[in-house]
């Protein structure tokens, strides 16, 4: 942060140590006036009475009443339930002591108060002892604390001069340690700066771009996978907009997240692999809900009234455990390493086996919840959260991902020469592949699904609600659409749900025509599941559009989803122009481009992966690496540099006439491969590869 006034310049860096749990404040104070100076700077932090915040907004007659302040040489302490560990422990509670602390300079005054630091008749705007120059020396006692600390400051013209605020919450001796260990404040900030630096660029130059569209580069390069490692490490759980209270990961949230890093840190991957596997029930459902101090064994499941009381979550959602086959093979397909397949993982209630016997567990999940038609249910949900098909309903989303996962597990069963379980599949795929093509094709699109009565959601006929985006995506996705259906179903929802914010998960929004299980009617039209432009889906339009082939059509709807193409939009979009939030609002809506509830969403993970896999083309399976960009037909030229399997490879892509897809010749180190793929036995440690596409 920079600012300017009346002669003085000042800046202030405020970062997390790598690998640390303090947040640094760096201040640096110029003098750029011709005239000595003499300030006081001040900083300021309000504390949280309670660590759990909600209690500390509902729960006053308790939270005001637990801290006080301290201050000590360099610090001012707040201790929460002080009295805690002296000599009793009283519901388990821990004491707390957090603090704020200045380092590299001398304490002129503090404050611990909030209310003294602000001063009557003031405000944020004009705090009291700011204004003054005094913070006054007052602590709390019970009610609000605060750390505040000012330091004097003698300036020279042109002289600098640098210091750090601290904030953390650590032991008393551990605290005075830390403040210590920043007594030569330059030196130690600067190179805490670099190591962090040097750590992000470490994971975000396993995989770049170098493309004619500076969105597409910022975006996949730094922003993008900056917003896939944050859900990845939080999933949903640290925002006060997004489950803020909710004490663990929702499942297939979390198997999502895990696929925007696989292609930059895919051995950090798959460590979060191991532990989603480890929370799949041993009936091959996921658990909805895998609560961070999670112990695999011996865990309740929704069949345990104790433990939905705990979680809140009644019943399985017909998706969850799905999301596992795309994440691991990715991982394996990314890695090389075959073997995890054969790795045992526990089962969240008791009993473990292989990865291949949890994932053909997964499918016999689907295959005892069929529904009416002997697709798979929609239960409690599928990735639709509004969508409440029940035990005879039925979902096309989860039907087309059933039929991928029994691609996949194809492949495995091929590796393994597993011949009674292909033989099951090819008893079981076709009829699913008939029944999607017999009963949920119509015309020019899919149909979502049907209710439990056997009515049909999604029908062109219908008078809202006629077509829904993600049956079309995932149709192409899983390779059951043909050709013709693809091209059909693509430019269906191009006319009818495209919008210059991207694309709609359904239109028309219900308002009339709702049936009882579509809880999106409680969204005003427009909004969210309703007729919203969910961000997450856009990916896989993106993927979808890409597979087939339609480069244009794909940049097409990146851009039009974007945060970094917003940028002269920013008073349509509100949100950042650099991170993807979960939605946008649609044309019914008078907002149309507004977007919402930023950083945790799964749009991190599939717009990566749209753009990675689809537009880029990288596509590695079990052997190697297929190359096979779809673009837009002005990039002429583009450059990849991407890690894999801990060779390099340097990818050049010619384009001198303009296709969006497709190839003419591909070499690795001068040498023509056999079509676009490149068999991992023909990389050496670093590779020239160069692809022709027109
Ligand atoms: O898929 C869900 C996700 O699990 C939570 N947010 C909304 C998405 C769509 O309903």
């Amino acid at each position: 942060m920079l600012a300017d006034y009346s002669g003085i310049h000042s800046e202030v860096l405020y970062y997390v140590p790598y690998g640390k749990t303090h947040e640094v404040w760096n201040v640096k104070v110029t003098n750029t006036s011709d005239v000595k100076r003499s300030l006081t700077v001040s900083g300021y932090c309000e504390f949280t009475n309670e660590n759990n915040y909600e209690q500390d907004q509902v729960n006053l007659q308790y939270t005001l009443f637990i801290t006080r302040t301290y201050f000590d040489k360099n610090r001012i302490k707040q201790c929460i339930n002080e009295n805690v560990n002296k000599g009793a422990t009283i519901n388990g509670a821990d004491a707390k002591l957090r603090m704020f602390a200045l380092a590299g300079a001398e304490v002129s005054s503090y404050c611990g108060d909030k209310e003294e630091f602000v001063g009557r008749y003031h405000s944020y705007a004009n705090p009291v002892g700011v204004e003054s120059g005094d913070l006054g020396n007052k602590l709390n006692y019970n009610l609000n604390s605060c750390g505040a600390l000012a330091t004097k400051v003698e300036l020279a013209p042109g002289e600098t001069k640098e210091f750090a605020f601290i904030v953390g919450m650590k032991p008393d001796a551990e605290a005075a340690a830390l403040v210590d260990s920043y007594a030569d404040v330059t030196a130690k900030c600067k190179a805490e700066y670099e190591e962090l630096v040097a750590n992000w660029h470490k994971k975000l130059n396993h995989f770049q771009v170098n493309t004619p569209s500076a969105e597409f580069n910022s975006m996949i390069n730094t922003w993008n996978a900056y917003q896939c490692f944050m859900t990845f490490i939080w999933s949903r759980a640290a925002s006060l907009t997004y489950c803020g209270q909710r004490n663990g990961y929702g499942y297939r949230d979390t198997v999502q997240d895990i696929q925007g890093i696989i292609h930059l840190e895919p051995e950090m991957a798959v460590e979060k692999i191991r532990f989603m596997l480890s929370a799949q029930v041993n009936n091959g459902a996921g658990l909805p809900l895998v609560v961070f101090d999670f112990v695999p064994g011996n865990s309740g499941t929704p069949d345990d009234p104790e433990w939905v009381k705990m979680t809140g979550h009644p019943a399985y959602r017909a998706d969850d455990a799905l999301w596992l086959f795309p994440t691991v093979y990715k991982y394996i397909a990314e890695s090389g390493n075959t073997d995890f397949i054969d790795e045992v993982i526990p089962y969240a209630n008791g009993g473990e086996n292989t990865v291949y016997e949890h994932l053909k567990l997964a499918i016999d999940f689907s295959m005892n919840h069929l529904g009416l038609h002997n697709m798979p249910a929609g239960l409690h949900a599928d990735w639709n959260d509004c969508l409440r098909l029940g035990k005879k309903g039925e979902s096309t989303f989860v039907a087309f991902q059933f039929y991928y996962a029994m691609n996949i597990l194809r492949e495995f069963a091929t590796k393994k020469n597993d011949t009674e379980y292909l033989a099951y599949l090819d008893k079981v795929q076709p009829e699913l592949y008939d029944n999607l093509q017999n009963l949920c094709w119509e015309d020019d699109r899919f149909i979502r699904g049907f209710m439990e009565n056997g009515t049909v959601i999604g029908s062109k006929k219908d008078p809202e609600a006629s077509m829904w985006l993600n049956p079309q995506s995932w149709a192409v996705i899983s390779g059951l659409a043909t050709k013709e259906q693809a091209e059909k179903a693509l430019e269906s929802v191009h006319r009818e749900i495209n919008s210059p914010y991207g694309v709609c998960v359904m239109g028309p929004s219900y308002v009339e025509h709702a049936f009882d299980g579509a809880l999106m009617l409680l969204f005003n039209p427009g909004t969210k599941e309703n007729g919203g432009i969910f961000s997450q889906p856009q990916g896989w339009i993106i993927l979808a559009e890409s597979l087939a082939g339609h480069g244009n059509r794909a940049f097409e709807y990146f851009m039009e989803s974007s945060p970094a193409a917003m940028n002269d939009k920013a008073e349509i979009r509100k949100l950042e122009p650099y991170c993807h939030g979960q939605f946008t609002e649609g044309p019914e809506s008078p907002f149309a481009g507004r977007s919402h509830v930023h950083w945790l969403t799964g749009t991190a993970s599939t717009v990566m992966v749209g753009c990675v896999e689809g537009i880029c083309g990288m596509r590695p399976d079990v052997n190697g690496i297929k190359i096979a960009p779809s673009i837009p037909s002005d990039w002429k030229e583009f450059t990849i540099s991407k890690d894999f399997r801990g060779k390099h490879l340097s990818i050049k892509v010619e384009n001198p006439n303009g296709a969006e897809s497709g190839y003419v010749s591909l070499t690795v180190n001068g040498k023509l491969m056999e079509g676009n793929y490149i068999p991992e036995t023909e990389l050496a440690d670093e590779n020239d590869v160069v692809l022709k596409m027109s």
